[in-house]
């Protein structure tokens, strides 16, 4: 399959998931077009045929070059965040964004596995629907466990860090500014416990994910991130606080 077929890719400035598909992109050196999305939901009618569930991210790979918004029958349409980026690591195998050896991709697998199962919808419950804070504190414990004692989830960059590199820094964005559903008394123990000790190897993480060239590219500025987060309803702190 020839790396240099045509690549669109649909995304919104806001989207961790389609942060995930632009930082593989540039990760692989992708020539790739992007269509983006001024805002969440409302997507049109002609995006159904690139995604039936109109979400971000998409990419369409080969067929000829077509406006965005015209996509053309003959270009394969790729959908979720996690298979797309299985997708490029197979069809730039040179990026090495999937480790060669097997136990090494198993790792890479299980780590991104883990944070799918067992992280991601405690951040959510925490950060969008002031759950009690101990979920998230004890899945990012775990997390952090399965981190080498350096460098990234299996020692190189690979498609595992990219799949929690989006959500774990907004995570530390909202938390710096206190953006969140949570109580504020909640807040200041989750920002005191996230900055105890224990948790100095996950902020040495998270701090060589902001490193990567690939994630400073694909980063708006955290202004920028601040204004379109504060738009969201579930982050918003509850009246009774
Ligand atoms: N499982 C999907 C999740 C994609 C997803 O939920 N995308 C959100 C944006 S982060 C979306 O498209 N929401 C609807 C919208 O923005 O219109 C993936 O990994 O790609």
């Amino acid at each position: 399959m020839a790396p240099n077929e045509q690549l669109t890719f649909y995304t919104a400035e806001y989207s961790p998931f389609a942060q995930r598909v632009h930082i593989a992109l540039e990760d692989v050196h992708a020539k790739y077009t992007i269509h983006q999305f001024e805002q969440r939901g409302g997507k049109p009618e002609w995006y159904i045929e690139v995604n039936p569930f109109r979400k971000i991210p998409a990419l369409t790979f080969g067929g000829p070059a077509v406006p965005a918004d015209q996509p053309s029958s003959e270009s394969v349409k790729l959908i979720e965040s996690a298979a797309i980026l299985e997708f490029l690591a197979d069809v730039f195998p040179e990026a090495n964004l999937l480790p060669a050896n097997p136990i090494l991709r198993a790792k890479a697998r299980i780590f991104a596995e883990f944070y799918r199962n067992y992280v991601h919808d405690e951040f959510k419950d925490a950060f969008f629907l002031a759950n009690p804070i101990e979920g998230i504190v004890a899945a990012l414990e775990k997390l952090q466990r399965l981190l080498p004692p350096s460098g990234f989830a299996v020692g190189e960059w690979s498609i595992a860090d990219i799949m929690v590199a989006p959500f774990l820094t907004r995570m530390s964005l909202f938390l710096r500014v206190g953006l969140g559903a949570y109580t504020k008394e909640n807040w200041a123990r989750l920002v005191e416990i996230l900055g105890s000790d224990k948790f100095s190897r996950l902020r040495r993480y998270i701090s060589d994910i902001h490193e990567r060239p690939s994630f400073k590219r694909t980063w708006i500025s955290d202004e920028r991130q601040i204004e379109l987060w504060k738009e969201h309803p579930g982050l918003r702190r509850k009246a009774n606080e």
